[in-house]
């Protein structure tokens, strides 16, 4: 719950500051109105550098983050081991305890209607997730490297008591 507390505290202050901008805004009063084709001028130069600005960290933020993504770590071994998992209203059934450090497979389908797969470590980080369908098997390949007990949420809103759908396995 560490973690959700520290997300609660940033967007405290953040709504907080966002409202006092708001306020310090709405209460605003320039001495004299200027005229409509000042204010045109300036603010079409200052949607200009915007545009740059935006661009500018849109190409950095990309270029730098790129090699981060998680796809290439995602390549299914040959050798794994496959272990099926059936979502249904309200609960996931999966076939056994997974082992630590070996690549596997997860077999993700659904009974009824579509579900989402999400796992979230014992430290209540998510880690992984996929889509749950009927009719369909989805693949998710994964390796754990930490044993511990892992809970399933569900996360697509699939009826009723969706906000009660969990399940969860063990990683040994
Ligand atoms: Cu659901």
């Amino acid at each position: 719950m560490g973690n959700g507390n520290l997300v609660f505290e940033i967007f405290s202050v953040a709504a907080a500051l966002a409202i006092i901008a708001m306020l310090f805004l709405a209460n605003y009063r320039s001495r004299e109105p200027l005229a409509q084709e000042v204010v045109t001028s300036r603010g079409y130069a200052l949607r200009r550098y915007w545009f740059w600005l935006v661009f500018a960290v849109a190409v950095a933020s990309f270029a730098l983050t790129v090699p981060y993504f998680p796809y290439p770590r995602a390549g299914a071994s040959a050798n794994a081991k496959h272990f099926s998992v059936v979502a249904q209203q309200y609960d996931f059934a999966v076939s056994g305890v997974i082992p630590r450090d070996v690549p596997v497979i997860f077999d993700v389908t659904s009974k009824d209607v579509n579900h989402g797969f999400g796992i979230y470590g014992p430290n209540g980080a998510i880690v992984g997730q996929v889509q749950a369908m009927p009719g369909y098997v989805n693949h998710l390949p994964m390796t754990f490297t930490v044993a511990g007990h892992y809970t399933i949420r569900c996360l697509e809103y699939c009826g009723i008591a969706h906000a009660a759908m969990q399940g969860g396995f063990e990683v040994r």
